[in-house]
């Protein structure tokens, strides 16, 4: 069941979220690696729209928050360059690091409340990424986005979220490492969370499922955001924020391909990609095969053959 998407492209130069420097390549790796050559192989049609800019912005010293002012640009721009392009097919940010998922989902969520469809988000990070300003003890804000879209206090000078995205609508893949303060705070919440340790008990496609049964059965929408680091650093190490035991190359795939059969993905973030600290581009090449894989790519069509 494979359906032809119009994939728009966007490259998101962002590397704000953070003080290591190096995701602002990423966009150009993911275009080496030939993610659109990928995606057309499989026949969707597939537009690359270049790079987008944050908005003006005028960059003040902060005691704790990195880069405040040119997040908050960021943010700006790409809430309306997410909520455009969704009008015109399903758009895959090529990012940058993971202060544009403030973005992102804020443009998704506009778009999907136009619509008048519920969004749902799936994170598939090692981090859960919960922070508010305040609570961070980083100042780095990539590690903030679903704390800001969830509608957490502490958020100024970043755009109105207006209604929040509601806690049922999350799910968190992947988990191994989280803050005191975002799991105090996230316990308190339906988000749903799957921890490694979970997924080592009981496989990746259950919860995964289940998320993606509740996402049908609403009529909703799903915007992907997809970690590096949500991938074990011994297969994908360019990045940053490393943290040993995280999925397997197969558990990464099997997931873009539930993610296919589902039919339900309407935006995709790439991003925390640092090709700065990659090994020869495996783990670009890497993020352009799962990619493919959620879009349809397959060993064979299931099944093949009665046993
Ligand atoms: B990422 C940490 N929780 O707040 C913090 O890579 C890490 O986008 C955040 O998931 C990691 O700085 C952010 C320690
Ligand atoms: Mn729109
Ligand atoms: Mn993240
Ligand atoms: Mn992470």
């Amino acid at each position: 069941m494979s359906h032809e998407q119009n994939c728009i492209l966007l490259g998101v130069p962002l590397d704000s979220g953070k003080r290591r420097r190096g995701c602002l390549m990423g966009p150009d790796a993911y275009r080496t690696a030939g993610l659109e050559r990928a995606l057309r192989d499989l026949g969707h049609t597939v537009v690359d729209r270049g790079n987008v800019a944050p908005a003006p912005y005028h960059a003040q010293e902060h005691e704790k928050l990195h880069a405040l002012e040119e997040t908050i640009a960021w943010t700006e721009s790409l809430a309306a360059a997410a909520d455009a392009a969704m009008d015109d097919g399903l758009p895959i940010f090529m990012g940058g690091d993971h202060a544009l998922a403030l973005g992102t989902v804020l443009g998704a969520m506009r778009h999907a409340d136009k619509a008048e469809r519920p969004l749902f988000v799936l994170w598939l990070d090692a981090h859960t990424d919960f922070h508010t300003p305040q609570t961070s003890d980083t100042g780095n804000l990539h590690g903030t986005p679903l704390g800001y879209v969830t509608g957490r206090e502490g958020f100024d000078g970043f755009p109105e979220v207006g209604t929040p995205l509601p806690h049922d609508n999350i799910a968190m893949i992947g988990l191994r490492s989280v803050d005191a303060l975002e799991r105090a705070a996230l316990q308190e919440t339906t988000v749903t969370y799957v921890d490694m340790r979970e997924i080592d008990e009981s496989g990746i496609a259950k919860p995964l499922q289940r998320f993606l049964d509740k996402v049908a059965a609403a009529g909703g929408m799903l915007h992907v955001s997809l970690d590096v680091d949500f991938l074990d650093p011994s297969v994908a190490p360019a990045v940053g924020t490393t943290v040993p035991g995280g999925a397997t190359v197969r558990e990464g795939h099997l997931v873009m391909e539930m993610l296919h059969d589902s039919g339900l993905m309407t935006s995709l973030d790439l991003v925390e990609l640092n090709p700065f600290l990659d090994e020869r581009g495996r783990t670009a090449q890497l993020m352009v095969d799962l990619t493919a894989s959620a879009f349809g790519r397959r060993v064979f069509d299931r099944p093949t053959r009665a046993y």
